[in-house]
């Protein structure tokens, strides 16, 4: 093997396998923490100035970091939303960023599916009933939920994560598909019947509204409190996506006054979400934390694949899933790295 590929300085934030661990050790030498903690966070900044890579989960590459490391070449996050990273900062630099599509799809919508149906039948709620020991009578309609199949299912985001909700709701459950996009999907609209939507339109008409859109500029806040007031009484929202995509004090508003009916949320504006937020205690929310791609064999194939394309990267044959790909045909240094 060619000696360049040993030098290669990597820095591995989260917990990998050996066999991952010895992949990235083949082309550099590998500064591992499993966890960034205060005892070796001294010894991760020093690693950073030296490093030409950095792979991990939810990175905190700020700024300042950025500035400190003067040599990083690659960035390979194990997760598909690049919203923690500074991206115009990597962007200027000129700084290869890869994520990890695809190998969360199916998981992360099997995740929006337990929320909606843990929420339209009230199940953590009615399941606390029986553990707390207050099951003492046959169930009456203050403990009735609401249906799931034939309900209308709104997606706002019909993205990869967002059409595999809505194959779920189609064909599991006969729901009748809308969907917001930037532009129609017309397979989803063969394949399951879906119709395109504007927001408003959306959320006035669904049953159940699915959030599955990246969190940007421009979806910051999309549901707010003008947005929840277009929804049905009857409706639940179902957040997928990023805490801050909802407002989330309007959420609680609306919740409390009953202006939506319940909301299952896998993630929160600040997380993990405060014990104190009044979301954890609320009877129609089913909160659960940021779990979507929380599965063994999902986590493992996102190490993997962000493992594949930090030694693309660096070894010349490319990443497979970059967010900028174009870094990586502007800059020489690491196409002709071999
Ligand atoms: C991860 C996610 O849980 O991939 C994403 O963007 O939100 C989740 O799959 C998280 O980012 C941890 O890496």
């Amino acid at each position: 093997m060619d000696e360049s590929f040993r030098n290669w300085r990597i820095v591995a934030v989260r917990r990998l396998s050996e066999e991952q661990l010895r992949a990235l050790s083949a082309i550099g030498h590998v500064d591992y923490f499993e966890d960034l903690t205060d005892d070796n966070r001294g010894d991760f900044h020093a690693a950073m100035q030296q490093a030409d890579a950095l792979i991990g989960g939810k990175l905190e590459l700020d700024e300042n970091l950025l500035a400190e490391a003067s040599r990083l070449q690659v960035v390979s996050t194990i997760s598909v939303g690049y919203d923690h990273l500074p991206m115009a900062a990597l962007n200027r630099r000129g700084i290869l960023v890869c994520h990890t599509p695809d190998v969360l799809t199916e998981t992360t919508a099997d995740t929006a599916f337990a929320l909606v149906m843990a929420t339209q039948r009230r199940v953590v709620e009615l399941a606390n009933l029986v553990r707390e020991g207050r099951w003492t009578a046959h169930l009456g309609r203050e403990h009735f939920g609401v249906d799931v199949h034939g309900k209308t299912l709104g997606i706002v985001g019909a993205g990869r994560i967002g059409a595999a909700i809505a194959r779920r709701g189609a064909l599991g459950f006969n729901m009748p598909i809308l969907y917001t996009a930037g532009s129609p999907k017309p397979a989803l609209e063969r394949e399951l019947g879906a119709q395109r939507r504007d927001l408003a339109t959306l959320l006035a008409e669904a049953d159940v509204v699915c959030l599955s859109v990246p969190y940007q500029a421009d979806t910051h806040h999309l549901i707010d409190a003008e947005a929840l007031s277009h929804m049905k009484a009857s409706a639940s929202l179902i957040n997928v996506a990023r805490g801050k995509v909802v407002d989330e004090a309007a959420l609680i508003a609306a919740l409390r006054r009953g202006q939506i009916r319940a909301a299952g949320l896998d993630v929160f504006e600040e997380e993990p979400l405060p014990a104190i937020s009044p979301l954890a205690a609320m009877d129609n929310v089913v909160t659960t934390p940021h779990m979507g791609s929380a599965t063994h064999e999902t986590r493992e194939a996102m190490a993997q694949l962000a493992v594949d394309n930090l030694i693309g990267a660096l070894t010349g044959d490319g990443p497979l899933t970059a967010v900028n790909r174009d870094v990586w045909q502007r800059v020489p240094l690491l196409r002709e790295a071999h």
